[in-house]
């Protein structure tokens, strides 16, 4: 009887065999006629994730790569070096993939019109280019965070009104996470993957499918540092951490990095209104809205406090909203706080017509 051959290496070669490109294909294959050109977006918003992940590594080595520019940007926020790196690799690279139409970034004021791009593709790309910047001069994790959506009509006023809808708008979103080793993590609607870069191969490949946020997890991940701006109920959910056992508190000042750790070990992180930003900071657009993409299909939660973040509807492209995002069971639990302190607020004096 002729032997079958046995291939030695099996289950790894096929695991390191499937790259991001494969991947998104794979799922694509039920997807539209738009199969190849999201997955030729994928690969070039993983392509500037490979020169960003590049630039980090040496740093500490490359004259001009840290610090500030000593500019502001339209949050009112202190621009690092990198932030502006970052952002014009994502254009660069964008603007030749002749796939994007117009981008939104928390670097810049504006929507960013490549018109020479609109005829062959409608999509735009939200993003925050670096996700907590004021971690790359001290060499810890930082993130791009994404978001994808098709332009409605053709915005010939230049308005991008379109993008001021829901995130069920949303066709795909993710990050990419800047640490001990470059993760890429993004969902196009079925289900939540990360690829892992292979510097030697100069490739993502898929790490882990279909990830699921675990329905409870002993992280909460605040900056209890505004603890005395904040409204009664999230003090009232603090207090309750800090006595009942079970429960580690963990912040990196980096969302993306606290986000990661919330979707593979569960828990809750959360960003409330505060005296100074009584809308919270995070921003919808290219912040908070991907990642409450991502916890819905990993079959977690993400609010605002008072909906749903997928439901929030915003005013202006640099809208922010409070964010509590996480395990199902976690996120439940600040939310009874919130309730709780709303049925003991005396009702609201209707105003005399
Ligand atoms: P704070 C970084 O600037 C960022 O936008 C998020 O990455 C992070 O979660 C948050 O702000 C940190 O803000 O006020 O705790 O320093």
């Amino acid at each position: 009887m002729v032997e079958t051959y046995q291939p030695m290496v099996g289950g790894a070669l096929s695991r390191d065999s499937m790259t991001l490109s494969q991947h998104v294909l794979k799922q694509l294959q039920s997807f539209g006629p738009d199969a190849q050109d999201l997955s030729a977006l994928m690969n070039r918003i993983a392509f500037a994730g490979k020169l960003v992940s590049k630039r980090l590594t040496r740093a500490g080595l490359v004259e001009d790569a840290l610090g500030f520019t000593g500019n502001q940007n339209v949050q009112g926020e202190s621009v690092k070096k990198m932030d502006v790196y970052a952002n014009d690799v994502f254009l660069s690279v964008l603007q030749q993939s002749g796939l994007v139409c117009r981008l939104v970034s928390e670097e810049m004021e504006n929507i960013y019109y490549m018109p020479e791009n609109c005829p062959i593709n409608r999509y735009t790309l939200l993003y925050d280019p670096i996700d907590g910047s004021s971690n790359v001069d001290i060499n810890l994790n930082v993130g791009s965070i994404f978001a994808i959506r098709r332009q409605k009509g053709d915005d010939e006023d230049q308005t991008g009104n379109d993008l001021l809808t829901n995130g069920h708008e949303q066709i795909a979103a993710g990050y990419i996470l800047y640490g001990p080793s470059t993760v890429l993590v993004f969902s196009i609607g079925r289900g939540v993957h990360s690829y892992t870069l292979d510097p030697s191969l100069g490739e993502f490949i898929l790490s882990s499918e279909n990830i699921q946020i675990p329905t409870h997890g002993s992280n909460y991940s605040v900056n209890e540092g505004n603890f005395w701006q904040w409204e009664e109920p999230y003090r009232d959910y603090i207090r309750y951490m800090h006595r009942h056992e079970g429960y580690s508190g963990r912040y990196s000042g980096a969302l993306v990095g606290d986000f990661h750790r919330i979707l593979m070990q569960g828990g809750v992180f959360l960003y409330p209104g505060t005296l100074k930003n009584p809308e919270g900071k995070l921003r919808l657009l290219y912040e908070s809205a991907p990642l409450a993409f991502l916890a819905e299909q990993a079959g977690g939660k993400a609010t605002t406090g008072e909906q749903p973040v997928l439901d929030f509807v915003p005013s202006a492209l640099h809208t922010r909203t409070p964010l509590i995002i996480g395990s199902q069971e976690d996120v439940a639990l600040v939310e009874s706080f919130i309730q709780e302190r709303q049925l003991e607020r005396p009702p609201a004096i209707s105003k005399v017509s």
